[in-house]
């Protein structure tokens, strides 16, 4: 684009740190927009999702990685560790998130393992509105200080969109110069299939609270849109319409029940909240079909695995 600034810069932002310190609420707050999904459960994201910010300055693609694990042994852990740090293997800038209430040894061990990469790291101390005692923050940054040559520390709270304009600035300071890599009004590589079956994983773990373990997976079978129309039987006018049938896929018959709830109450649920999400993204009418199904030990299965995506 002819029109860019001489100074604009481009490049790709890795987000790591443990399950639940806030990376997918950063990422979104950052974006504006929800595209990743958040929960109070750790291990809700378990896919690479880019997230795009375009401005007049930068273009800074987020890389929103699954948590990593110290001592996991299952097999589906094995692979979200590994998307985890192969995503840091082509970025330019690692954004490296703590909960400011909760620091831990084991984000020292993560760092080691960051530091074999030339990547710079930022350390971002999140949940900053938590901390009740201000002067705290400061033996805290000390703490990280003395542990790992961080390129910068920002404190900041991403669900209350404190400092993130701040945080922006740090991460054009460590892109390079250069066009933007997509399409500025682009924002997410993600299929929009990708994305509804995010939205409804999101929806179940919201609504089933801890009942439910992580080892569910959400098939979407048909997706199909139907543009607007004039029905031929009725010469009546009809809006566009993009009908989804997605599979639940769980491992015991246990959880199955649960999932659907009394008389099917909770899937109705999890169908009425996620159908309203979409369509507030997708920006159009959506027909939802859910139908949940057991797939047994699938999460120890690679084979079930890569079939289903991944
Ligand atoms: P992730 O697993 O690292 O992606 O974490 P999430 O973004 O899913 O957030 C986990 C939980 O922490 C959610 O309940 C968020 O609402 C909450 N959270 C995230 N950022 C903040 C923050 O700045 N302040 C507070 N108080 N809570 C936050
Ligand atoms: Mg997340
Ligand atoms: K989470």
């Amino acid at each position: 684009d002819e029109s860019l600034p001489e100074d604009y810069r481009a490049g790709y932002v890795a987000i790591v740190g443990r399950p639940n310190v806030g990376k997918s609420t950063l990422m979104n707050h950052m974006l504006g927009q929800k595209l990743s999904i958040t929960s109070r459960k750790p291990q809700t994201t378990r896919h690479r999702i880019h997230g795009i910010l375009s401005n007049e300055e930068m273009q800074a693609v987020f890389v929103d990685t699954p948590g990593i694990h110290s001592n996991e042994v299952r097999l589906i852990n094995e692979r979200m560790n590994k998307a985890a740090f192969s995503a840091l293997v082509d970025v330019d800038l690692v954004l490296f998130v703590v909960d400011g209430e909760q620091w831990r040894e084991d984000d020292l061990l993560t760092l080691e393992k960051i530091g074999e990469t030339d990547t710079p790291v930022v350390l971002v101390i999140n949940k900053a509105d938590t901390i009740k005692d201000k002067g705290s923050i400061l033996p805290l940054i000390e703490t990280y200080h003395e542990n790992f040559d961080f390129a910068d520390i920002v404190p900041v709270s991403a669900l209350k969109n404190q400092n993130l304009e701040r945080l922006q600035q740090v991460i054009r300071s460590h892109l390079p110069q250069g066009a933007p890599i997509y399409d500025t009004e682009q924002i997410t590589d993600r299929s929009e299939r990708f994305l509804a079956s995010e939205i409804i994983r999101e929806k179940i773990m919201r609504q089933s609270g801890d009942e439910v373990p992580y080892d569910l997976t959400v098939q979407i079978d048909e997706f199909k849109d139907e543009p607007a129309h004039i029905d031929p039987k009725t010469g009546r006018k009809r809006k566009a319409v993009t009908f989804i049938d997605a599979t639940i896929f769980v491992e015991r018959n246990g959880q199955k029940a649960i999932i659907i709830g009394d008389k099917g109450s909770r899937i109705k649920q999890v169908g009425i909240a996620a159908r309203e999400d979409m369509e507030a993204l997708f920006e159009r009418k959506i027909m939802l079909n859910l139908w949940v199904k057991v797939k047994q030990g699938w999460s120890d299965d690679a084979r079930a695995l890569t079939s289903l995506g991944y």
